[in-house]
């Protein structure tokens, strides 16, 4: 294992895949099948376009990308894990203090299976959902990070399949070739997990989606990097330094939103939502619910907040807490307890129950810390412009299909409502069908001259890499 990664191979790779035949021609089989997706599914009309993308050449935390102009076909998408750490144990769970396992334990086999699959569903799944973003993209710098994302989470599929086909022999490869059956949205044969099943239609949604989602993603792959089953753990440590980079395009990517439209209002000395439109910026109401949108599915994917799963997962040793080794106590949680909210007499109540059948929700807290503080980020920007409106996150139950607040109707603010007050301000709340439509018409065309932006964003403070902003980073040919 070395931090290297070897080009010289059909699949770039750093785990030695040439000394493995059989797992090598699976891998090769299953390649052109990839490939086959990534030309239905991938970003439209994109395939002959020279985008200036970096490509990771080693593991190491320091320097590990190249950046150049590549067509995206031929983007190389391998298989790369950090180097194991001498003497690694499992540090949770019932089996804490063994060696950490380079093989799959038979018993937690499917268990194991299930996890690899689920993370593995979700990245194929963004890339279907965002692909035809590209025709309406607001700029060449924005064109260019979108594709970076959507390589990055095809690479990332990689990851889970090459976990499917090394160590899950037969049925590994089935669920591996299932990964590209599935499709977002689909009636028949949807993605795993609702999210991915949503349309993002607008780049409003997907700087959201880049925002929220892609921020689950962080803290997902941030528990499966505390697994005892080494090879995950691994895999999961380089993807994450990836996902950095998905998070910053829609943290900015709303930022920039909210800084023209408050900028406009600003300069034109308006504060109705109308105006702003009128003036060719998504007003910030709208921003508001596209937020409560994506943090609500978001919210969901972190699964029930009850979750006897969530306990197996974490008591074999599989899957742990956000930064668990960093966390002082036995990580073992016998008696420990963990406080989450349900619904009852009407009213939205703090349960105590066993913390580890709590450990989705506190997850999801941890989640929330962050994501809190990036909404504060956007709200300084705002307030520098001297305009009074703030953006903020509603209650945890707010428009919630998964966990104790699943059936219930909760306004943003907490209060348990009847299902007609409910809907009676769903439109206020949630994007209606005419937001969407004001949005989608706003970003008909791409602006494809370098260092231009739409009307309704502001250009970024800097260019990608050492680039300027001005920098062509798309070339149509
Ligand atoms: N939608 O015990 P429960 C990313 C299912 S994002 C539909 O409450 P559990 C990315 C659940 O599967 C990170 N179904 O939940 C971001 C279970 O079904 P079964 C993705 C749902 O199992 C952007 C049943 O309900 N990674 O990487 O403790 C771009 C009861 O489940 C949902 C992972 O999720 C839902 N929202 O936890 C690209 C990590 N929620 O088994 C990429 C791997 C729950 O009864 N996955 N269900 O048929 C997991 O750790 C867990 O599967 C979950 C669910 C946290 C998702």
């Amino acid at each position: 294992m070395t931090s290297k990664i070897d080009y010289i191979d059909k699949i770039p790779n750093n785990v030695d895949l040439g000394r493995d035949r059989v797992l090598q021609r699976a891998l090769e089989h299953w390649q052109p099948a990839y490939m086959g997706w990534w030309y239905d599914m991938g970003p439209n009309e994109s395939h002959n376009y020279d985008v200036y993308l970096r490509t990771a050449i080693s593991v190491d935390p320091e320097g590990w990308a190249v950046f150049d102009y590549i067509k995206m076909p031929q983007y190389r998408w391998g298989i790369f894990l950090v180097p194991p750490t001498a003497g690694r144990e499992v540090n949770f769970g019932v089996n804490k203090g063994q060696p950490a396992w380079q093989d799959v334990p038979g018993e937690y086999r499917s268990m194991l299976r299930r996890l690899i699959v689920t993370q593995g569903d979700t990245e194929p799944a963004s890339v279907e959902q965002q692909r035809m973003l590209g025709m309406c993209a607001p700029s060449l710098y924005d064109l260019r990070n979108i594709y970076q994302v959507n390589v990055e989470e095809g690479r990332h599929l990689w990851a889970m399949v090459y976990l499917l086909h090394r160590y899950f022999g037969r049925d590994g490869r089935e669920e591996a070739e299932a990964l590209l059956d599935r499709r977002s949205g689909d009636v028949d044969n949807p993605r795993i997990l609702g999210a991915f099943n949503e349309p993002t239609p607008d780049w409003l949604a997907f700087y959201m989606f880049t925002f929220f989602t892609d921020r689950d993603g962080k803290f997902q792959l941030s528990s499966l990097a505390e697994s005892g089953f080494d090879p995950l753990a691994r895999t999961c440590r380089f993807m994450l330094t990836e996902e950095a980079h998905h998070m910053f395009v829609g943290e900015t990517g709303v930022g920039r939103i909210v800084q023209r439209t408050a900028e406009v209002m600003a300069e034109n000395k308006i504060d109705d939502p109308d105006h702003a439109r009128a003036l060719g910026v998504i007003d910030l109401h709208t921003v508001q619910r596209y937020l409560n949108f994506h943090y609500s599915v978001t919210l969901d994917l972190f699964g029930g907040d009850v979750s006897s799963n969530a306990a197996s997962f974490y008591t074999t040793g599989l899957k742990g807490r956000y930064e668990e080794t960093k966390i002082d106590d036995d990580h073992m949680l016998g008696d420990a307890t963990y406080n989450v909210g349900t619904v009852r007499d009407g009213r939205v109540v703090d349960e105590q129950i066993a913390a580890l059948n709590a450990l989705n929700e506190r997850l999801r807290d941890d989640y929330i810390g962050e994501v809190q503080a990036g909404v504060e980020r956007w709200n300084k920007v705002i307030e520098k412009t001297g305009i009074p409106f703030r953006l903020r996150l509603p209650h945890k139950g707010f428009h919630r299909q998964i966990g104790n607040f699943a059936g219930f109707h909760i306004s943003p603010e907490g209060d348990v409502l009847t299902e007609a007050q409910w809907n009676a301000k769903r439109d206020e709340w949630l994007p209606s069908r005419s937001d969407y439509t004001f949005v989608q018409a706003m970003m008909t065309g791409r602006v494809v001259e370098p260092g231009k932006f739409a009307n309704w964003i502001a250009p970024p403070r800097r260019g990608v890499h050492t680039q300027p902003i001005d920098f062509e980073y798309v070339r149509f040919n």
